[in-house]
């Protein structure tokens, strides 16, 4: 077992992001050592806490100097660098692929050069596309609409490889709608949560894209983080390859707004505005593969850490505490 502890040592890339600083905590909670390699450019140093047994190196994951030295002595290496901007990825195909494939290569081969014994990568739903099934599987086809999700995809395929020829350990995480503290409501690529939420705080009115119907599976990120640490942690399966990790539940956009407004009292009517191009209609994570593999179930419901993020923003809390 690679549990987490004092004698375990992890490399977090990406560690100053949304869901890599949640991580941090929750592997620091474990009395883990570990190393951060961010290179800040959406990831905030505010972010991670001040703490003997955390390094911080800023770098870009697609350096594979960097990558190399960030590695050495790491018995497991968690992957969350990335450019997390759908937008971004059509606007940018190539200097989005330089850091979401060629970053995702850069660990793997840092992970070969030191024999790391466990890698875990942060993939994403947007590998499957617009299926018209209500429930996403790993075994269902993909499609990926975007240059973002077509490297995510790519990143997985290469972890295959890597662990077909190299006997690299490497598992990959499919995330599907991330939420919790932490997440930047100002940004291009903001989850919707983040953004209901700080209007509901303003009691101005959020805008629905569509008809509000479209549907979302929205996931803590301290399950996550709990989902990440137990991919590093299991004994290793051959069979190992992606896991969903979601709720295993349906929102619909309309519906999550309702709730939103019923929990901070907000009464703003929300605008309408058409559906956003390439927007899924459907999401929902199956996730017995996580129950079986990993041994992992989500802990913490919608309406709890919706509750858990009012409260962290009036207090100006920035960690979850509905643990
Ligand atoms: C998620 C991921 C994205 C990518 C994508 C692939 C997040 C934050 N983003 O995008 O990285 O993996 O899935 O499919 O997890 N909406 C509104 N009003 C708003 C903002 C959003 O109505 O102000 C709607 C939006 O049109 C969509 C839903 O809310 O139908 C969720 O939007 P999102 O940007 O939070 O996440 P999503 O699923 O588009």
């Amino acid at each position: 077992m690679n549990v987490p502890g004092p004698d375990r040592h992890a490399l977090v890339t990406g560690g100053g992001g949304f869901i890599g600083s949640h991580l941090v905590e929750t592997l620091l909670r474990l009395d883990c050592r570990v190393r951060v390699l961010d290179d800040f450019s959406t990831g905030r140093r505010a972010n991670l806490p001040d703490d003997p047994r955390l390094e911080i190196q800023e770098g870009s994951v697609a350096d594979l100097d960097a990558v190399g030295r960030a590695a050495a002595g790491a018995t497991m290496i968690f992957h969350l660098a990335a450019i997390a901007s759908v937008g971004r990825s059509i606007a940018d195909p190539r200097g989005t692929h330089r850091v979401n494939y060629g970053g995702t290569v850069a660990v793997l081969e840092a992970a070969r050069r030191w024999k790391v014994p466990r890698t875990v990568i942060a993939s994403s739903a947007a590998v499957y596309g617009d299926a018209d099934a209500a429930l996403r599987r790993e075994t269902d086809e993909t499609h990926p609409l975007s240059p973002y999700a077509v490297d995510k995809l790519a990143s997985e395929a290469i972890c295959d490889f890597y662990r077909d020829m190299h006997d690299i350990r490497c598992a990959a995480l499919r995330f599907f709608n991330v939420f919790g503290p932490r997440q930047d409501p100002a940004s291009d690529y903001s989850g919707v949560v983040s953004i209901f939420l700080d209007h509901a705080a303003r009691n101005a009115a959020p805008t629905i894209y569509g008809d509000g119907e479209q549907t979302r599976d929205f996931v803590h990120v301290t399950d996550v983080a709990d989902a990440l640490v137990a991919a590093a942690s299991v004994p290793w399966m051959p069979e190992f390859g992606a896991v969903n990790i979601g709720s295993g539940k349906a929102t619909s956009i309309r519906g999550l707004w309702r709730e939103i407004a019923t929990l901070t009292g907000a009464t703003a009517t929300p605008k309408r505005a058409s559906a956003r191009s390439g927007d899924i209609r459907r999401s929902r994570a199956d996730i017995s593969r996580a129950a079986d593999l990993l041994g992992w179930r989500p802990q913490v419901d919608l309406a709890a850490g919706l509750a858990d993020m009012m409260e962290a923003r009036d207090g100006r809390r920035q960690t979850a505490a509905v643990r």
